[in-house]
């Protein structure tokens, strides 16, 4: 009885393990620039709502004069510039978003260049 218990939690461990790298994270799409837009959709729509995971969010920087940074404002703190502001081209980047709310904005240009998703 024991050994078989012992034998069942073995295989659901087994099965956490291995159900992560068979997932694929789902693709964002990011653009900044060459004007002054900033923009994330996933399958040619704009992102307002996704469920907690892990994302590759694809960056396509137009501009050496933006850059793409993606903050969590509320359930937690997390924060980083995807791209830099004199990088132009494209980037892959995988982030794990946890629930709430989350920014994504142009730092040189936070006040006119920005969007917002909400995480659940
Ligand atoms: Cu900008």
């Amino acid at each position: 009885m024991k050994r078989i218990t012992l034998g069942l939690v073995a295989l659901a461990l087994g099965v956490l393990v291995i159900a992560p790298a068979q997932a694929a994270a789902p693709k964002l799409v990011g653009t900044v620039g060459p004007g002054f837009t900033i923009t994330l959709t996933s399958g040619g729509k704009k992102v307002s709502k996704l469920k907690a995971g892990k994302y590759t969010f694809v960056i396509a920087d137009k501009a050496s004069i933006h850059d793409f940074v993606l903050e969590q404002k509320s359930g937690g703190k997390w924060e980083k510039q995807l791209t830099s502001v004199l990088f132009v081209g494209t980037k892959t980047v995988t982030v794990t978003l946890k629930k709430g709310k989350w920014k994504y904005y142009c730092a040189p240009h936070e006040s006119s260049m920005f969007g917002f998703f909400t995480v659940t």
